[in-house]
């Protein structure tokens, strides 16, 4: 019955900063195949909007708001959501910020900012979701990693020391917690249009596509940038029992820019 292990029925699926964006499109395919979701942003006007977003999905959705790098706000959400919701099965770290800033120009704080919620916050929920989780004798954490776990470019320092720190967390609490039954992978998306990078798409003055656009689509087998909606099924595998056996790995979602030189000019 392989078919039925991709399904979560059943399942409590926590996904942070899932009001709009890829968030949202995880936790969307969770509750198609069968999760109760819980999602949390930090601003309130988001998570009306979010909330609004999932009913018209037909999405019972519960929202919270928090942020996920003040650990009381976390261990206080989690509490609710177990209340309210049940114990946690599974968790996505999605919510992240970027700054890009060329690294001389950039200040310590706005680097620790971005490690702060890209690397420190998934250490902070993942520690307050995986006791219970070992209560339940199963979990499934999925760590929303990028390119830059694997890749540098300009301006974006603290952004890819945090995803590469990622990419590590995840490798470590594969290893610390796996005889747990808990499975911790991370996803690779590519360039994925949503409102984080909305400014790289930007059409120029002159009419043309943003310079940025073009060197992504030319580096892109895909010929394209990636949608929200590319990463529903890769999230749903590997939430599922279908991926019992995946540990330690990041699933890259990129429409195969890592394999690839780039086209000719
Ligand atoms: P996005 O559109 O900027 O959404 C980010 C989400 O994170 C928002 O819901 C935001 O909530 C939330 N958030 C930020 N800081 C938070 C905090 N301290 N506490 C709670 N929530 C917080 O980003 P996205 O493009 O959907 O990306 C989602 C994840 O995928 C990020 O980790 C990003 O690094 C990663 N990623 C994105 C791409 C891409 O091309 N888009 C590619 C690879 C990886 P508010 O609305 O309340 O601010
Ligand atoms: C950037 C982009 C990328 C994407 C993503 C790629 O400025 O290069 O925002 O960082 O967000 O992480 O995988």
């Amino acid at each position: 019955m392989v078919m039925e292990s991709f399904r979560l029925d059943g399942k409590v699926a926590l996904v942070t900063g899932a009001s709009y964006g890829i968030g949202f499109a995880i936790a969307e395919a969770f509750a198609e195949a069968g999760a109760k979701i819980a999602f949390n942003c930090h601003s309130e006007g988001n998570l009306e909007k979010g909330l609004a977003a999932y009913r018209e999905k037909g999405i019972d959705a519960k929202g919270y708001l928090c942020d996920v790098t003040d650990e009381a706000q976390v261990a206080d959400m989690v509490a609710k959501i177990e209340q309210e919701v049940g114990t946690i099965d599974i968790l996505v770290n999605n919510a992240g910020i970027i700054r890009r800033i060329p690294m001389l120009e950039m200040s310590a704080e706005e680097f620790r900012k971005v490690v702060d919620t890209d690397l420190n916050a998934p250490f902070i929920v993942s520690k307050a979701v995986i006791p219970g989780m070992i209560r339940k004798g199963h979990g499934k954490i999925i760590n929303i990693c990028s390119m830059m776990s694997e890749l540098g470019r300009e301006t974006v320092s603290a952004y890819a020391a945090a995803k590469g720190g990622l990419k590590m967390l995840t490798r470590n609490i594969c290893s610390e917690y796996g005889e747990y039954n808990i499975q911790c992978n991370g996803i690779g998306p590519g360039y994925i249009a949503t409102p984080q990078n909305a400014v790289l798409r930007e059409t120029q003055p002159d009419g043309t596509k943003h310079p940025f656009d073009s060197f992504i689509v030319a580096k892109t087998p895909a010929a394209r940038w990636g949608l929200a909606e590319d990463l529903m099924g890769p999230a749903v595998f590997l939430a599922s029992d279908a991926s019992n056996f995946v540990n330690g790995h990041v699933l890259y979602v990129d429409g195969g820019i890592l394999a690839y030189i780039g086209k000719q000019p």
